[in-house]
């Protein structure tokens, strides 16, 4: 039977889909490993690595990388540094793309530079902690996991090793994102196309740094020395910092994202610990999955939009005007003050019939 987005396709297309061999719902080892194989190279945000919106035939395994490296990162103007742990030496870590069907094989490195075990917990697979229970290994070990990608949507990884632990390090950078695609692509609320021209993703940290008696953010040796005064901070809840990719400043100025009039930008937004609100000023999400799963429809023409604590989000939208945007978390005294703003870099023409200031600034007539 065809469902309603397959009658909207064309024949030719429902065929090639049609002809595409589905791997069974509980495959076989022989199976799963008679799939392709690629190997996909991760690249560090608000970059993506390049893959397709529409998946070329049918489910695959890919194969990715990544490498656990503690260090200290600045996280601000000021040469504020965080004892940090990142996921492959960037905060947020990389973000994988996959498809619906394929399986995600990730080798996970720990090595013997770092002080202290670590995991990883997919949002995005089955069982086992979502990982956590497989991969957690000590500093000189690598693990190799296995999962299904069987929900679409963009997905939050984090560190989870146990206890304490678990906060401390996904407040010290240890959180990424996967998107798993359709493998028709994305669509709208009519099951129609819609697809990107770029993708950018851009993670939200909270940070939270002790002071000193003076009130200067204080400076560690280890991860171990900072562990019991930042744990204090962070039970009284309030950030120090809120960040986009691991540092205030870290997506403005001469690392403004960039776009041109009439491109279509897909922007994913991560917070694996806390609630956020990102807002374009002087744009729109056209289509928004807030809580970022494809499988429901997409909201539209959002102003501002809501990203749960432990989740990723994304919303596309088409540039109609050049100018440099900020895109912050509305919560304005965290995006001014505690670092939670990125700018997008946007070149074209204007359009005069969408804004056009009519009479400049002057004063105000006397009667
Ligand atoms: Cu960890």
């Amino acid at each position: 039977m065809f469902t309603r987005r397959q009658a909207l396709m064309s024949v030719a297309a429902a065929a090639t889909l049609a002809a595409i061999p589905l791997v069974a719902a509980h495959a076989t080892e022989a199976e799963v490993a008679a799939l392709p194989r690629e190997k996909v190279a991760l690249v560090a945000p608000p970059f993506v690595h390049v893959h397709d919106l529409v998946a070329k035939g049918g489910p695959k395994v890919v194969e990715f990388t990544m490498a656990i490296e503690e260090k200290p990162v600045v996280i601000d103007d000021e040469g504020t540094v965080l004892q940090g742990m990142t996921f492959n030496g960037s905060i947020p870590g990389p973000m994988m793309v996959v498809h619906e069907g394929d399986y995600v094989e990730l080798t996970l490195v720990n090595p013997g530079s770092n002080s202290m075990p670590h995991n990883i917990d997919f949002h995005a697979a089955t069982g086992g902690l979502g990982g956590g229970a497989l991969t957690l290994i000590n500093p000189g070990e690598q693990v190799k996991l296995r999962f299904k990608a069987t929900r679409t949507g963009t997905f939050v990884y984090h560190c989870a090793p146990e206890g304490a632990m678990i906060p401390w390090h996904v407040v010290s950078g240890m959180s990424g994102t996967i998107m798993v695609l359709p493998r028709d692509g994305l669509k709208n609320e009519k099951g129609e196309p819609l697809s990107y021209d770029k993708v950018f993703y851009i993670g939200e940290n909270d940070f939270y740094v002790p002071r000193d008696q003076d009130g200067n953010f204080k400076a560690y040796e280890s991860h171990g020395d900072s562990y019991a005064d930042t744990l204090q901070v962070m039970k009284g809840l309030i950030p120090t910092h809120v960040v986009f990719n691991g540092a205030k400043g870290a997506l403005t100025g001469d690392n403004a994202m960039k776009a041109r009039v009439g491109e279509t930008v897909l922007i994913v937004h991560s917070q694996a610990n806390r609630d956020t609100r990102p807002h374009l000023i002087g744009g729109h999400g056209d289509y928004v999955w807030e809580e970022g799963k494809f499988a429901n429809p997409p909201a539209q023409d959002l102003e501002t939009w809501f990203i749960r604590g432990g989740s990723a989000g994304a919303a596309l939208y088409t540039f109609l005007q050049p100018g440099v945007y900020a895109y912050v978390n509305h919560n304005l005294i965290e995006a001014v003050e505690l670092g939670a703003t990125a700018h997008f870099l946007v070149e074209g023409d204007w359009n005069d019939d969408l804004m056009k200031q009519i009479e400049a600034p002057g004063p105000i007539p006397s009667l």
